[in-house]
C-alpha cells in the first residue's frame, strides 16, 4: 500500500517485458492450481482436518483468479504448458507419496516446500511489481503464511514419528526447488527480480519452519544444504 505510482525503471509494456511475465505468471497460475488441488488432496488424507484443508484449497482457488488478472491486465498470455513442466518434478512426487499414503512428505511438499517458495517469490515481487499485481500480491502472501503454518502445526505435533520422512522428503525434493529457481533466474531478472534474494528468503523461510517443526539448528544447516551445491 506504500507507493502508489508506477516503478520507475520498469516498463511493464515491453515485449521483453511481457515475454518473461508470460511464464512467470503462468508458473504462478499453475502453482496456486496445483496447491488447490494437493490441499483437496491433503483433505481426503487427512480426515479430520478436511474442513480446514478445503478452505485452504478455496483461497488457493483465488489466489489463481487474482493472478490470471494480473495476466489479463497486462495483455500477456500464460504460458500454461512451460509451467506444467516446471512444476511436473514435485507434482510427480506428490501424487506419488499421495498414492502411497504419505500424509508427511505430501506435507513437506505443499506446505512447507511450495509455500516457502511461495512465499519467497512473492515478497521480492511486491515492490517491483505494477500496481495492479502488487495489490492482488499483497492479499495472497498474508495467505500463504497460513497454509505454511498449517504444515508446520501437523508436523510439529508428529514431530517423532515423522522426522526420518521429512528428512527424506526434503532430500528428495529440495535439490528440484533450486533446479526450478535456476530455471526461473532469467525471466526473474527481467520482472526485477533476483535469484540470490529468492534463494536467501526462500532458506530463511524454510529454516524458520523446519526450526518451529523441531528441527535443531544443526539438523537445519545439514537440510537446507541438499542439492544446493549441485544446483
Ligand atoms: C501456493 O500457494 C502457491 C504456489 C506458487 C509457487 C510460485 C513459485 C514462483 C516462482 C517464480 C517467482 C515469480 C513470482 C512473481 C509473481 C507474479
Ligand atoms: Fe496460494
Ligand atoms: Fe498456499
Amino acid at each position: 500500500m506504500q507507493q502508489l505510482e508506477a516503478k520507475p525503471g520498469i516498463d511493464f509494456q515491453t515485449e521483453t517485458y511481457k515475454d518473461a511475465y508470460s511464464r512467470i505468471n503462468a508458473i504462478v497460475i499453475e502453482g496456486e492450481q496445483e496447491a488447490y488441488e494437493n490441499y483437496i488432496q491433503l483433505g481426503q488424507m487427512l480426515p479430520e482436518q478436511n474442513e480446514v484443508l478445503i478452505d485452504l484449497s478455496k483461497m488457493e482457488h483465488r489466489h489463481k483468479k487474482g493472478f490470471q488478472a494480473c495476466g489479463r491486465n497486462l495483455s500477456v498470455t500464460p504460458d500454461m504448458e512451460f509451467a506444467k513442466n516446471f512444476f511436473a518434478g514435485l507434482h510427480g512426487n506428490f501424487q506419488e507419496a499421495a498414492a502411497a499414503h504419505k500424509v508427511v512428505t505430501c506435507l513437506v511438499i505443499q506446505s512447507l516446500i511450495i509455500e516457502c517458495f511461495a512465499i519467497a517469490a512473492y515478497n521480492i515481487y511486491i515492490p517491483v511489481a505494477d500496481d495492479f499485481a502488487r495489490k492482488i500480491t499483497e492479499g495472497v502472501v498474508k495467505d500463504e503464511y497460513s497454509h505454511l503454518n498449517f504444515g508446520e502445526e501437523w508436523l510439529k505435533a508428529h514431530f517423532e514419528e515423522s522426522k526420518a520422512e521429512i528428512e527424506a522428503a526434503n532430500r528428495q525434493n529440495l535439490p528440484l526447488v533450486w533446479r526450478m529457481l535456476n530455471e526461473v533466474e532469467d525471466d526473474a531478472h527481467v520482472l526485477g527480480m533476483e535469484k540470490d534474494a529468492l534463494v536467501e528468503d526462500f532458506m530463511i523461510a524454510y529454516g524458520e519452519a523446519l526450526n518451529n517443526i523441531g528441527f535443531t539448528t544443526r539438523d537445519i544447516m545439514r537440510m537446507s544444504a541438499y542439492g544446493l551445491t549441485a544446483a
